[in-house]
Order: structure tokens, then C-alpha cells, then sequence
């Protein structure tokens, strides 16, 4: 049978382990049969330790057993702590390693974000220097805007007045042009009415003054005026009327009548001339040419067609004056 405490095999029988002691409960049919004896007979024949010293040993075995069983198992554990070290130091490099990686880019990043902040911080402050100008610029234009606009309205209230004012000198020139009309009318009848009528034949006696002939329009520019031809009989767009190969004006400086066909000289009478110095005579025959008989040479100097009063008025005042310029 096992020993319950030792599990020792011990023969059948024994009321007591003989490795450890324990006792065993007896059977009654092993403790009174006749088969006793055969028990009792294998003990005898078993060698017999003495009691403590088996007791002892097998505790002494069982104890080096644990304590072997307890070395390895240190030994493990020991193995497995330095396993799990190296480990734990290969994992602390290795994070270590990132560690000063990541600390490496991170400083170079910090770095690059401190050259970038910088940079910003100079480009910051050039924009504020910049937006300071351009408040001051626009400062200074607001300001001359403001001066251009109260000037602009300046001159306008100047430019309103002034319309107003050419509205009242246009008016103003409308009625002196009326009124000159007028006058013009007014002349032109004390012209007739203080003329003394002349034929065409009795004007060719006076000699003509070659002076005021070329004030106004000359179509054939002969430098006698369109008007002054009608005075005289010449066509105004003929430069050569008489066709003497003389234009018309010297003609009538040498003396030739220049409306002639026969190509004569005036038929100048000065006694006639002298008796009209000092008035105005009207020939009616060539579109009412008034002329002026100046009273120093007796000679004829033309004031204009009375259908022109005003003009005629000009040029009797100018040589009525005792003026006699370069006209
Ligand atoms: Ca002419
Ligand atoms: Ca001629």
C-alpha cells in the first residue's frame, strides 16, 4: 500500500509507515487472521532501517529535492529577470535612440520655426513701417482731396458767377447790337440826307485818294475791297477789269480809270473837285458809294456803300479828323 504522507510504498499490513511514521489504520481481518503472520514475517525479512534515521534521510531527501527544485526555479527566474532586463535596456535604447531623434528634428524644427518667426517678426515690422506710410500718405491725400474739393467748389461758385454774368453780357451785347443796328440805320439816313447827290460822270472829275480802298473782303485780291470795286465800277472778281494788262489798283494809282473800256485816265476836273472840298458826296449810279471830299486836296476818299452806315460813319470820322495814317 501508499503511505498517505510520504507515498512510500509499504507492505500491507503495517499499522505504521516505517519511512515516515504515519500510522495506518488496521484492518480487522488483517489484525486477527491467520494471515498475520506472513506480514509480520515480509517485515522481518525487509531490511529495517532504524526508524529516525529513514525518517530523516527521507525528509533530508525531499528537502534537497526542493532546494534543487528551488535553484532552477531561481535560476530561471534569474534568467528570465535578465532576459526582461536586456530587454527593457535594449527597448530603453532603442526609445532613447528616438528619443534623440525625435529631440535632433525637434530641435532643427525649433530651430526652422525660430528662423521663420524671426523672419515674420522683420517682415511684421516692415509692413507696420509700410502701413504707417500709407496712413500718412493717405492722411496727405485726404487732406489735398479735401483742398482740391474746396477748391473745385471754389471755382465753381466762380464759374456759376461768371455764366451768370456772360448770360447778362450776352444780353447786354444783343441789345449794343441792337441798338448799333440802329445807329447804323440812323447814320446811313443822315448820310443820305446830308450828302450832296453826284452822277456817275461828275465823280470820274475828282481824283481818287488810292487810301482806305482795301478795308474789307477782296475776292480777286487785287487790294481793292469788294465794296470799294462796286464804288468804283471794277469787277470785284476781275483783277484786270479793263483789260490793259494793269491790274485794277494801278490802275487807279497812275491816274487810269480802271472800269474804262477805253482804257483813259480820269477825266479829272480839280476846279470841280475844289468846289465840293469839305462835303460828302453820295454817287447813287454805283450802289450809293459815299465819299469824302477832304478839304486840304480836294481829292475823293471813299467811306463806303450807305447801305453800310456804320462803316461809313468810320471812315468819314477818320478822315474828318485831320488823321490820316497808314489806313
Ligand atoms: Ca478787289
Ligand atoms: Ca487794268
Amino acid at each position: 500500500m501508499i503511505c498517505p504522507v510520504c507515498n512510500s510504498q509499504v507492505p500491507d499490513g503495517l499499522s505504521v509507515c516505517p519511512y515516515c511514521g504515519q500510522p495506518f489504520a488496521v484492518s480487522p481481518t488483517s489484525a486477527a487472521g491467520a494471515s498475520a503472520t506472513p506480514a509480520v514475517d515480509n517485515i522481518k525479512a525487509m531490511p529495517q532501517p532504524a526508524m529516525p534515521e529513514l525518517v530523516e534521510k527521507h525528509h533530508l531527501d525531499r528537502a534537497i529535492r526542493a532546494r534543487h527544485w528551488q535553484r532552477w526555479f531561481f535560476y530561471g527566474f534569474i534568467v528570465l529577470l535578465f532576459l526582461a532586463a536586456i530587454g527593457i535596456i535594449v527597448n530603453m535604447n532603442n526609445a532613447n535612440s528616438d528619443l534623440i531623434a525625435k529631440m535632433a528634428t525637434a530641435d532643427q524644427n525649433l530651430q526652422s520655426t525660430t528662423a521663420s518667426l524671426n523672419k515674420t517678426t522683420t517682415d511684421l515690422g516692415t509692413s507696420q513701417q509700410s502701413l504707417a506710410t500709407t496712413k500718412s500718405q493717405l492722411a496727405d491725400m485726404t487732406a489735398k482731396y479735401t483742398q482740391a474739393q474746396q477748391d473745385l467748389d471754389a471755382k465753381s461758385a466762380t464759374l456759376q458767377s461768371m455764366i451768370t454774368q456772360s448770360t447778362d453780357i450776352s444780353q447786354q451785347l444783343k441789345t449794343a447790337q441792337a441798338d448799333s443796328s440802329a445807329a447804323a440805320g440812323n447814320i446811313r439816313a443822315l448820310i443820305l440826307r446830308l450828302a450832296v447827290p453826284i452822277s456817275n460822270q461828275n465823280i470820274a472829275k475828282i481824283p481818287v485818294a488810292v487810301t482806305g480802298l482795301n478795308v474789307g473782303p477782296d475776292s480777286d485780291n487785287d487790294g481793292l475791297s469788294d465794296q470799294a470795286e462796286i464804288a468804283l465800277g471794277t469787277d470785284a472778281k476781275n483783277v484786270d477789269t479793263n483789260h490793259n494788262g494793269h491790274n485794277d489798283l494801278q490802275d487807279l494809282t497812275n491816274g487810269y480809270d480802271p472800269s474804262s473800256t477805253s482804257k483813259s485816265k480820269f477825266p479829272v476836273d480839280q476846279k470841280f473837285a475844289n468846289g465840293l472840298k469839305g462835303k460828302i458826296v453820295l454817287e447813287t449810279q454805283r450802289g450809293n458809294a459815299a465819299w469824302y471830299i477832304y478839304p486840304q486836296n480836294g481829292e475823293r476818299y471813299f467811306l463806303g456803300l450807305t447801305a453800310d452806315g456804320y462803316a461809313a460813319m468810320r471812315e468819314m470820322a477818320y478822315w474828318t479828323s485831320g488823321y490820316k495814317g497808314t489806313q
